[in-house]
C-alpha cells in the first residue's frame, strides 16, 4: 500500500544536475531571479535546485506560485530555520520566523498597529499624510540645494533618510534631520541587510564557511553586528517609551505596541523582546522598500523625459501651481499611479520574496514537496512573462490606462511585488499612499534630468531589495517653492 502510495505521489521534482557540495550554488549569476526564470523554460515552472546543503523549490508564474501562496496558504506560510534569520531582532522577528500559533498572535498585532496608525479613522490619515508631505518638501529642498549651479548627485542617502523618518515618526513619533550623521551612519549600514537574507545567500546553506575566514563569514559577522546595532538602537527607544507610558494615552507605535504586548493580561507567549522586534521589522521594511521604490522612480523620470513632460503637465492641470498635490488628487492622477505600477512591474524590485518553507507535504501541479523544504517565489517572473504582459521587457506606464484614461485593476492586480497568501506584505497600503505622495511631490516642484554625455544604466545591486548602482542626476525648480 505504501508502494503504491510512493508510485502516485513520488514524481520526483525536475531540476538540473546538482554538483557535490555546492549544489547549484555557482550558477545562480549575479541576477537570480533572472537565472529561475531561464531554468523555468527548461525545467517548467516548480522545479528544484540544490544550495550547498540546502533543497530549494522554486515556483515561477502566476499560475503555480498562486497555486501555492493562496490554495495551499497554510503550507507555504512557513519560513525556514536559516542562521541569519535567527540573527535578526534577537530571534523574534515577526518576519523571519516560522509558521506557528504565536507567529499569527504577532502579525495580527503588528497589522493592526500599522491600521490603527494609517488609516484607522480621518485624524491619524490625515497625521500620516501631513508627515510624507512634510519629509517630501524637506526633500524638495535638500535635492535642489545639491544640484545648485547645475551640480548632479545620486539621491539614495537622502531617500532613505526621508523614508526612515516616516517610520520613525510614526514608531517613536519623533524624526531625524537629514544632518543627524549617527542616524546616517546606521542607515548607512543597513543598506547591506539585503545582501545577507535575499534569496540565494550563501550565508546559510554553506554551514561550513563558517570555519575558516572567507567573504561569506565576513559577510554574515558583519551581518550580526548590524543587526545588534539597529536592535539596541530601537531597544533604547523602545526602553524610553516604557519609562514614560501612559496607558491612557498611545502616543505612537511603539506606545500601542508597549500596550498589547508587554502588558497583555492573556499567556499568548509573546514577551517584550517581542515589541522591540515589531518596531524594528516595521523600520527596517519602511526605510529600505519605500525609499527602493523612490530611488527607481527618480532613474526612470530622468531616463524617460517625454514622459515626464507628460506627468507634470497633467500635475499642472489637476493641482495647479497654487497648492501641493494631496491624496484626494489620486484619482484624477492615474497617469502617476499608472508609473508606479510599471516601475514596480518592470524592476520587479523585490525579485525574490523572503524565502519560505513548507509546513507539511504538500503537492503542486502534481509534484511532491515534502516538509520543511526551503521554497523561493520568482515575482520577476511573474512580472515579466510574455504570455501575460505584451513587450514585458519595455518600460511603459501606459499599459495600465484603459481608453478613458482610468487605471485597470485587473491588471494592477496582476503585478505581483508584494507577494501573496498568509506571508503577503502588511505595510502594502501605507507604503502606497508613501511612494504616491513623495513622487507627486517632488515631480510637482521639480523636473529631474540626467547628464546628457551620460545613459543612464539600469544596472542594480541584487537583495532582498534590487537598487540602483550610483546614477546622478540634478533636480530644477519649476516655478515656485511651496511648502507642506
Ligand atoms: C513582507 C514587499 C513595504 C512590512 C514583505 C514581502 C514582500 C514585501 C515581497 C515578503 C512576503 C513573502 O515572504 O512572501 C514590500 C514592498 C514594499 C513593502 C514592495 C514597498 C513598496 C513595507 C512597509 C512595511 C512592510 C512600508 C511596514 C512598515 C512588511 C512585513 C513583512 C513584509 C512586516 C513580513 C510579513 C510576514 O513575514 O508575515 N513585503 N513591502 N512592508 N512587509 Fe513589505
Ligand atoms: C528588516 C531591510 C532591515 C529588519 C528586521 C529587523 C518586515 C524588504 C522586504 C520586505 C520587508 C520585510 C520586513 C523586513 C524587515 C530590514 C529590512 C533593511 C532591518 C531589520 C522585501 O526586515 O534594510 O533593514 O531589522
Amino acid at each position: 500500500c505504501l508502494w503504491v502510495r510512493n508510485l502516485r505521489l513520488k514524481r520526483r521534482l525536475p531540476g538540473p544536475f546538482a554538483w557535490p557540495v555546492v549544489g547549484n550554488a555557482m550558477q545562480l549569476g549575479q541576477m537570480p531571479h533572472i537565472t529561475f526564470a531561464k531554468l523555468a523554460k527548461k525545467y517548467g515552472n516548480v522545479y528544484q535546485i540544490r544550495l550547498g546543503c540546502s533543497n530549494v523549490v522554486v515556483l515561477n508564474g502566476d499560475r503555480a506560485i498562486r497555486e501555492a501562496l493562496i490554495q495551499h496558504s497554510t503550507e507555504f506560510a512557513g519560513r525556514p530555520n536559516f542562521a541569519s534569520f535567527q540573527a535578526v531582532s534577537g530571534g523574534k522577528s515577526m518576519t523571519f520566523t516560522n509558521y506557528s500559533k504565536q507567529w499569527k498572535m504577532h502579525r495580527k498585532i503588528a497589522q493592526s498597529t500599522i491600521r490603527a496608525f494609517s488609516s484607522a479613522n480621518s485624524q491619524t490619515k490625515k497625521a500620516f499624510e501631513q508627515q510624507i508631505v512634510a519629509e517630501a518638501t524637506e526633500l524638495v529642498e535638500i535635492f535642489l540645494k545639491l544640484s545648485a549651479q547645475g551640480q548632479y548627485f545620486n539621491p539614495a542617502h537622502e531617500l532613505t533618510v526621508a523614508a526612515a523618518n516616516v517610520i520613525c515618526a510614526l514608531c517613536f513619533g519623533k524624526r531625524y534631520g537629514h544632518d543627524d550623521v549617527e542616524f546616517k551612519a546606521l542607515l548607512q549600514k543597513l543598506d547591506k541587510f539585503g545582501e545577507t537574507v535575499g534569496a540565494g545567500s550563501l550565508v546559510d546553506v554553506m554551514p561550513w564557511l563558517q570555519s575558516f575566514p572567507n567573504p561569506v563569514r565576513s559577510m554574515f559577522k558583519n551581518f550580526k553586528d548590524l543587526n545588534q546595532e539597529f536592535f539596541g538602537f530601537v531597544h533604547n527607544k523602545v526602553e524610553e517609551h516604557r519609562e514614560t507610558f501612559d496607558p491612557e494615552v498611545t502616543r505612537d507605535m511603539s506606545d500601542a505596541i508597549i500596550g498589547v504586548i508587554d502588558k497583555a493580561d492573556s499567556d499568548n507567549g509573546l514577551t517584550k523582546g517581542h515589541t522591540e522586534s515589531t518596531v524594528s521589522d516595521l523600520i527596517g521594511a519602511g526605510q529600505d522598500t519605500v525609499s527602493t521604490a523612490i530611488h527607481w522612480i527618480l532613474l526612470l523620470l530622468a531616463k524617460h523625459p517625454e514622459i515626464q513632460t507628460k506627468l507634470h503637465e497633467l500635475l499642472d492641470k489637476v493641482v495647479g501651481r497654487k497648492r501641493l498635490p494631496s491624496v484626494e488628487d489620486r484619482i484624477s492622477l492615474a497617469y502617476l499611479d499608472a508609473f508606479i505600477y510599471e516601475t514596480m512591474r518592470f524592476t520587479s524590485f523585490v525579485p525574490i520574496t523572503i524565502p519560505h518553507s513548507t509546513t507539511s507535504d504538500v503537492t503542486i501541479e502534481g509534484l511532491h514537496i515534502p516538509k520543511d523544504t526551503v521554497v523561493f517565489i520568482n515575482q520577476w517572473s511573474v512580472n515579466h512573462d510574455p504570455l501575460k504582459w505584451k513587450d514585458p521587457h519595455i518600460f511603459d506606464p501606459l499599459r495600465f490606462l484603459d481608453e478613458k484614461g482610468s487605471l485597470d485593476k485587473d491588471l494592477t492586480n496582476n503585478v505581483m511585488i508584494f507577494s501573496a497568501g498568509k506571508r503577503r506584505c502588511i505595510g502594502d497600503q501605507i507604503a502606497k499612499v508613501e511612494i504616491f505622495l513623495f513622487f507627486a511631490i517632488l515631480l510637482h516642484q521639480c523636473s529631474f534630468e540626467k547628464s546628457s554625455h551620460e545613459d543612464l544604466s539600469l544596472n542594480c545591486s541584487y537583495g532582498l531589495t534590487l537598487k540602483p548602482l550610483n546614477y546622478k542626476i540634478t533636480a530644477k525648480l519649476r516655478g515656485e517653492l511651496l511648502k507642506g
